[in-house]
């Protein structure tokens, strides 16, 4: 196992903090600051939140000499990204009593609220237990949010398929209670063995660690971008089990060569029986736990365990520890990575309305008014909320007799006329938050993809490229929030106005793009893509994805 001789301090935190409690409690009563104790930011991400502040703001607050402008970010835990009706009206009252009111969709299936005050968080917290959600583990070294395939029209078997993200969340939960006691008040334990916690213990995972479930061939969450990826085996119309493939994971550090993206590599086969299944998953996490390394955060992620020990190495240990022989891996392909926008129905005879959320941001503004469409239709109480993992949302499940007033709604707000005008680009795009919360940022991302992508689309017309699916994503930093390095054409972040440009991924999320240029300004990119969609147009075979375009021409850095 890891020795793990020199713990990060974040290991010490975390076994010194009494179940995720620390100074919390005392913390929250402290009226000189709006900010917590410095630990207690490491404990906080645990209960799905974030310290964050304005930088926007920064240089005034500095010259008033205040503070900084300290407020928090919550994530919700949404496995599988389904809420009810009754849960998105929750969430917006709370959005706009608490937060900044935009709701922003995740790349990973759920919502995230900036800007809540202190001592907004439990009436926050509060509002969404009422509405049966949580933020637990949305954040921290444990499992987070479980993805799965968001469209009930992919397959048949999409329900059962998409049941185990909740199933996958509960069985990785951490046991401490502190988030009930701290947040919504609930009595404290009397009897601390009541939260043993056989999986985390007092040490929880190295890093924080991702699952992901998809129904081939549409890979429309990204699955190989997961610590765990499962892929659903289908045979005869049947699910047979899953294909578990692990490793994935895209953060990396500018000048780092130690951290690099990766997609996962694909491990072996587990039937979709209960007990064996839960018990792959369940150990695979334990490995991680045991052999992840402790000691640089850097380097903690599952993908480093197995580039350390290998892959054969991780399956025999997994063997062991299961207890049953594994299977190999059965045959899957990905043709696709995206979402179904406008109307569509499944074979149940229900209707699915996709709209255009630029960059999952639910707001309205001078473009459209997002926010109150979607409270109008949540408000009929006829369509479920699905997210998807390209920060979108479906309209979902809506009942044939109830698909006219759902449609008037939508066309009352000119949503359907706002998607319908949005260019294939724009609709596969992803922007991760950045500035002005996120503490990471080097660059832009949300507040300004749009912008680009307009210049871009300029450009893809001059070609007569404007039909083209072409998979385009940024990042404000080398984290990779936003997948870019899962794109055609990603921009990762480097200083204020500067982006790497990386090309030659794939269109359905099988291989990694490779940097092309660096430190590139607007002028730069646009005067590359220019002469690259030029040279696209003229030399490519026909039907050839952008990206394979690319990987043919060697546009990689050598
Ligand atoms: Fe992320 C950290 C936002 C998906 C890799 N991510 C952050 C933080 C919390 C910044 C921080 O640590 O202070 C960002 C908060 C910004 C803000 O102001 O809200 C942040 N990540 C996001 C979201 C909201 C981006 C978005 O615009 O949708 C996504 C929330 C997902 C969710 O609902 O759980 C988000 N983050 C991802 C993904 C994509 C995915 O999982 O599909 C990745 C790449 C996959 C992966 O995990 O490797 C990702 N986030 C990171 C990393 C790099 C981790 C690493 O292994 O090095 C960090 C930094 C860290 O953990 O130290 C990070
Ligand atoms: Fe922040 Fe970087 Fe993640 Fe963007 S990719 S949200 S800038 S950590």
């Amino acid at each position: 196992m890891e020795q793990n001789k020199n713990l990060s301090s974040t290991e010490r935190i975390k076994q010194n903090s009494d179940g995720l409690r620390g100074t919390l409690v005392e913390g929250l009563k402290n009226e000189v600051t709006g900010a917590i104790a410095d630990d207690d930011t490491a404990l906080v991400k645990f209960h799905g939140m974030y310290m964050q502040d304005d930088r926007d703001r920064r240089e005034e607050r500095a010259e008033k000499k205040l503070e900084r402008l300290y407020s928090f970010m919550v994530r919700l835990r949404v496995p599988g990204g389904f809420l009810t009706p009754e849960q998105w009206i929750a969430i917006h009252h709370v959005a706009g009593e608490n937060s900044t009111g935009t709701i922003k969709v995740t790349t990973r299936q759920t919502i995230q609220l900036h800007g809540i005050l202190r001592s907004r968080i439990k009436p926050t917290l509060k509002a969404f237990s009422n509405v049966h959600l949580d933020s637990i583990a949305a954040c921290g070294d444990v499992n987070r949010n479980v993805t799965a395939a968001a469209h009930p029209m992919e397959s048949e078997l999409h329900e059962q398929v998409h049941g185990y993200a909740a199933r996958i969340s509960a069985l990785l939960l951490p046991k401490t209670r502190a988030f009930y006691e701290i947040w919504l008040d609930e009595e404290k334990l009397t009897n601390k063995k009541d939260e043993e916690d056989p999986l985390y213990q007092d040490r929880y995972l190295p890093r924080k660690f991702k699952i992901g479930l998809v129904i081939p061939p549409n890979n429309d969450i990204d699955v190989l971008t997961n610590d765990l990826a499962l892929i659903a085996i289908i045979e005869n119309g049947q699910l047979k089990g899953f294909n578990f493939a692990i490793g994935g994971g895209l953060g990396a550090t500018h000048g780092n060569a130690e951290t690099y993206p990766r997609l996962a590599s694909v491990l072996c086969y587990v039937p979709a029986d209960d007990e064996k299944l839960f018990k792959a998953i369940y150990e695979v996490v334990t490995i991680q736990r045991d052999y992840g390394n402790r000691s640089d955060r850097k380097l903690a992620r599952l993908k480093y365990t197995v580039d350390k020990y290998g892959l054969d190495w991780y399956r025999a240990e997994l063997e062991k520890r299961v207890g049953f022989p594994l299977e190999d891996a059965r045959p899957f392909v990905f043709t696709d990575r995206v979402d179904h926008y406008g109307w569509t129905q499944n074979h149940k005879g229900l209707w699915y309305y996709t709209p255009y959320v630029e960059c999952g941001r639910v707001v309205d503004d001078e473009k459209v008014a997002m926010k109150t469409a979607l409270l109008e239709v949540a408000e009929t109480g006829k369509a479920n909320i699905r997210f998807t993992g390209t920060q979108n949302l479906i309209l979902s499940d809506i009942k044939a007799k109830d698909k006219a007033a759902i449609q008037k709604i939508l066309e009352k707000y000119r949503i359907i006329e706002h998607t319908e005008a949005a260019s294939a680009v724009r609709k596969n795009a992803i922007a991760c938050v950045a500035l002005p919360t996120c503490g990471l940022a080097l660059a832009e991302a949300q507040r300004y993809l749009p912008t680009l992508l307009g210049k871009i689309e300029g450009l893809l017309d001059k070609y007569e490229l404007g039909e083209e699916q072409i998979i385009i994503r940024m990042t404000g930093c080398p984290n990779g929030c936003g997948r870019p390095y899962a794109a055609e054409i990603g921009f990762v972040g480097t200083a204020l106005g500067h982006y790497n440009m990386h090309l030659c991924g794939d269109h359905e999320g099988t291989r990694l793009n490779r940097i092309y240029k660096e430190n590139l300004d607007e002028a730069a990119i646009l005067k590359e893509l220019d002469l690259l969609f030029w040279l696209y147009k003229k030399e490519r075979i026909t039907g050839e994805r952008f990206g394979d375009f690319a990987l043919r021409q060697k546009w990689y850095k050598q």
